[in-house]
């Protein structure tokens, strides 16, 4: 049975919540088309100890596709990914404390400036669209933890030999509680309810496995 790893992350900054773990965690062990099953986990919102995390993730389930996910607070949609760039430059330190400036995430011989996601985006966005969730491709996953994951998914991949699984980044919007948590000063969030959030995951997970049976 292949292998979706699904992964979402803590919650972070000034935020209470993390709609993506929430959502990764709701559909653990689904079963997608073509008999794939979601493994789901839980990342750290700080760069190397996520790395380090989705190393292991990565060579204890072996998946065929990698979705990553994690909370764009204030984007209304959800966005997929479509590049992961090899910078670090923090506006908010880490959940460790930690903030990196102007920093190269890999800098060995053969780490690339960029890499682009491997999802079938548009597949996932004409699935979305069936199902009547308003959603967009983004051209840029920020130089945070984000963008940090996919880059070091990514790469990790392709050192391996495994540049044929699938993987990407599919940021999501607040969730109630995290809306709530903004203060009456500050401009209003937009937010989905989370089982929207949970429907726009799974709906891209369903595409994912689908489209790789096609392969
Ligand atoms: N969002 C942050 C890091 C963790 C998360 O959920 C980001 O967009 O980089």
């Amino acid at each position: 049975m292949p292998t979706l790893l699904l992964t979402g992350f803590e919650p972070f900054h000034t935020h209470p919540d993390n709609p993506s773990a929430n959502a990764a965690r709701e559909l653990d062990g689904l079963t997608l088309p073509g008999d794939w099953r979601i493994r789901s986990a839980l990342l750290p919102v700080e760069p190397h100890a996520a790395g380090a995390t989705l190393d292991d993730l990565l060579s204890e389930h072996e998946p065929g596709a990698v979705l990553l996910t994690g909370l764009a607070a204030g984007r209304p949609q959800v966005t997929l990914e479509r590049v992961a760039v090899g910078v670090m430059d923090f506006d908010i330190p880490d959940n460790a404390g930690q903030s990196y400036r102007d920093c190269a995430i890999c800098t060995g011989a053969g780490a690339p400036a960029a890499y682009l996601a491997t999802l079938p985006l548009r597949s996932i966005l004409a699935a979305w669209r069936e199902a009547e969730i308003p959603a967009s491709i983004s051209n840029t996953a920020g130089l945070y933890v984000c963008n940090y994951v996919l880059y070091h998914t990514l790469h990790t991949l392709r050192q391996r030999g495994r540049a044929d699984v699938s993987c990407g980044f599919l940021h999501v919007p607040a969730n109630p509680a995290v809306a709530l948590a903004v203060p009456a000063d500050r401009p209003p969030m937009p937010y989905l309810p989370q089982s929207e959030i949970t429907r726009a995951v799974r709906l891209a997970a369903e595409t994912v496995a689908r489209e790789m049976g096609k392969m």
